[in-house]
């Protein structure tokens, strides 16, 4: 049986795709990752127009669900305009701010992100506590080249918060290792006011070796939460 928190997930996807896509003009579509954007996908390849499509994702799981719905596999160097790119995220903010990059692939989630004339969040109501930090405890995933991880640990300690290096799946030893070739560090910097998220990300950029970091500030421009009683609030 379907879980609430998984028909939930379904729930706001469509909706998103069915709101927020014209398929009569938007023909270049970011794929984000994760579980929520499995259903994202699914509807955009429901659409009748969907070989007139090209979509753009932003990682290897990504690439996938393309492939399965029979969507067309485009990249970003051919496409670096995208029309609008749908994306889950780890938690949200009153003010539309994200952590993404629970699953390792913040760097080019935003890299599509940045390039999309439209950037949508889909999530369950988990998620969307107005506050970062409340519900991913885990921290804010960092991605930095691997050399200077141990330079970084300390930097991020001198910021006030406790980080961890990711480690790899259990049967590999050793860190995990992104698409890109580097390490992800996870800060817990406990509840990050909506106020304060621009200026945290702004001194974790500025970090010698941070690649970038799984903040997205104020880059979404609706977000689709799906309730456990069935509805979806849309927040913009
Ligand atoms: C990706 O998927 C990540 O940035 C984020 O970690 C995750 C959210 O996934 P889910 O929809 O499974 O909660 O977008």
């Amino acid at each position: 049986m379907t879980s609430l928190v998984e028909q939930s997930k379904k729930l706001c996807a469509y909706k998103a795709v069915d709101v927020d896509l014209d398929p009569s003009k938007h023909r270049v579509i970011g794929i984000g990752s994760g579980s929520t954007i499995v259903y994202v996908a699914e509807r955009v390849g429901q659409l009748a127009n969907k070989s007139e499509l090209v979509c753009i994702p932003t990682g290897f799981q990504s690439k996938e669900l393309i492939l399965k719905n029979g969507l067309t596999l485009g990249s970003l160097e051919e496409h670096p305009e995208i029309d609008i790119a749908f994306d889950g995220a780890d938690e949200i903010d009153s003010e539309l701010n994200c952590i993404k990059g629970g699953g390792a692939c913040l760097l080019q989630e935003k890299l599509v992100g940045d390039c999309a004339k439209k950037y949508v969040i889909v999530a369950d109501e988990r998620k969307n506590t107005g506050v970062l930090g409340r519900h991913w405890r885990q921290g804010v995933p960092i991605e930095v080249i691997p050399s200077s991880y141990t330079k970084i640990l300390l930097q991020l300690e001198k910021l006030g918060g406790k980080p961890t290096v990711r480690p790899g799946a259990p049967a590999k030893a050793g860190p995990c290792i992104t698409d890109n070739g580097n390490f992800i560090i996870d800060c817990d910097f406990g509840e990050i006011p909506a106020a304060k998220v621009k200026e945290l990300n702004d001194k974790l950029v500025s970090m010698v070796g941070v690649v970038e970091t799984g903040l997205f500030v104020k880059m979404a421009q609706k977000a689709y939460i799906g309730n456990n009683d069935g509805s979806v609030t849309a927040l913009a």
